[in-house]
C-alpha cells in the first residue's frame, strides 16, 4: 500500500519515569509510516482525499503532550491508537519514538522504541436462544460499535435455527458481522466476553441456552496456536448456522487453514 512518511518530528513533552523528567520535560523525535491508499488524491489532485499531514502534525503533538506517560512505550501506544481512531483513512502506522536526550548517564545518540499497529478485519458469529433473541443480537452489536477501538463493516440477516450439540434447549437467532478492531486477538476476545456479561450471559449448561453468544470466526488471515483462542474457530466449517449468515456478507472470503472459500465450504455440507 501507498505511504506517508514523517521524518522526526520534534516536541517538547514531558514523558519519564523520573521525576525531574516530568518537571523539566524534554525532546522527543517521533517518525511515521502511514499507509493509505493515495491513488485517488494523486489522481484528483485533491487534498481531501488525503491526510494533511501539516494538521496531523499539529494533532500529533497536542496529543502526545497531553498527557505525561512514564513509559515511551506507552506514549508511542497511546499515538499511534489517537491516529488510527481519529484518520479513518490510515489503515497502519509504524512509530519510532526517539528519545535523544534520555537521562541514562551514558552517551548514545538516542534511546527509541518501535511499534506497529493497524486495523485489523474480523468476523464475528453471534447467537441467541433466550429471552428477546434478535434484540440481543442487535444490542451486542451495538455495545461492539460505541467502543472506540471497534466498528461494524457489516452485518448478515438473521437465521432461526435449531440447536445443534444439546438439543433440548429453544431455538437460535443466529447471525455474523464483519467488523473492523485496534484489538489483538486476546483483548478481543475479553472484550466480546464482557459484552456478554454485560448482557447478562450466564455460563451454566455447555452448549446450553444463552442470551448471546459472540464467537471470533477469522481475525485478518491469522491462524493461531493458543489453546485459549483458536482463530479460525475450530468448528466454524462444520456448522451451518455459521457458514449461512458468513455467506451473506464474506461469500469469497478464504479460509487460511481449509484453503477454501466460505460459499464452497457451505456448500458442500449444505445437503
Ligand atoms: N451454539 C452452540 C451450540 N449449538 N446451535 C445453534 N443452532 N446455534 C448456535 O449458535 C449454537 C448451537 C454453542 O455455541
Ligand atoms: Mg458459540
Ligand atoms: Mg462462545
Amino acid at each position: 500500500m501507498d505511504k506517508i512518511i514523517i521524518k522526526d518530528l520534534e516536541i517538547f513533552a514531558h514523558h519519564g519515569v523520573l521525576k525531574e523528567e516530568k518537571n523539566l520535560g524534554q525532546k522527543f523525535l517521533l517518525s511515521f509510516e502511514l499507509l493509505l491508499d493515495l491513488e485517488k488524491a494523486s489522481t484528483e489532485d485533491n487534498l481531501n482525499e488525503t491526510v494533511n499531514y501539516a494538521k496531523l502534525c499539529i494533532d500529533i503533538e497536542n496529543e502526545f503532550k497531553r498527557t505525561k506517560y512514564d513509559l515511551i512505550e506507552t506514549a508511542a501506544e497511546k499515538t499511534a491508537g489517537y491516529i488510527l481512531v481519529h484518520y479513518p483513512m490510515i489503515k497502519s502506522v509504524k512509530l519510532t519514538l526517539k528519545k535523544p536526550w534520555a537521562p541514562i548517564l551514558k552517551t548514545v545518540n538516542y534511546v527509541a522504541v518501535q511499534i506497529e499497529r493497524s486495523w485489523h478485519t474480523v468476523y464475528i458469529a453471534l447467537g441467541s436462544n433466550l429471552g428477546d433473541k434478535k434484540k440481543n443480537l442487535n444490542d451486542a452489536l451495538n455495545l461492539i460499535d460505541k467502543n472506540q477501538l471497534c466498528h461494524i463493516n457489516k452485518v448478515s440477516n438473521f437465521y432461526e435455527t435449531a440447536p445443534v450439540g444439546y438439543l433440548d434447549q429453544d431455538d437460535f437467532i443466529n447471525g455474523a458481522a464483519e467488523i473492523e478492531t485496534l484489538m489483538s486477538p486476546l483483548k478481543l476476545m475479553d472484550f466480546l466476553l464482557e459484552v456478554e456479561k454485560k448482557l447478562k450471559r450466564e455460563r451454566k449448561i455447555h452448549w446450553g441456552p444463552r442470551t448471546i453468544d459472540l464467537d471470533i470466526l477469522l481475525y485478518d488471515s491469522i491462524v493461531t496456536e493458543d489453546e485459549h483462542i483458536l482463530v479460525p474457530h475450530p468448528r466454524m466449517h462444520e456448522r451451518l448456522f455459521v457458514l449461512e449468515p458468513l455467506c451473506d456478507i464474506a461469500p469469497y472470503k478464504m479460509h487460511p487453514l481449509l484453503n477454501e472459500r466460505i460459499i464452497d465450504i457451505k456448500n458442500k455440507i449444505k445437503k
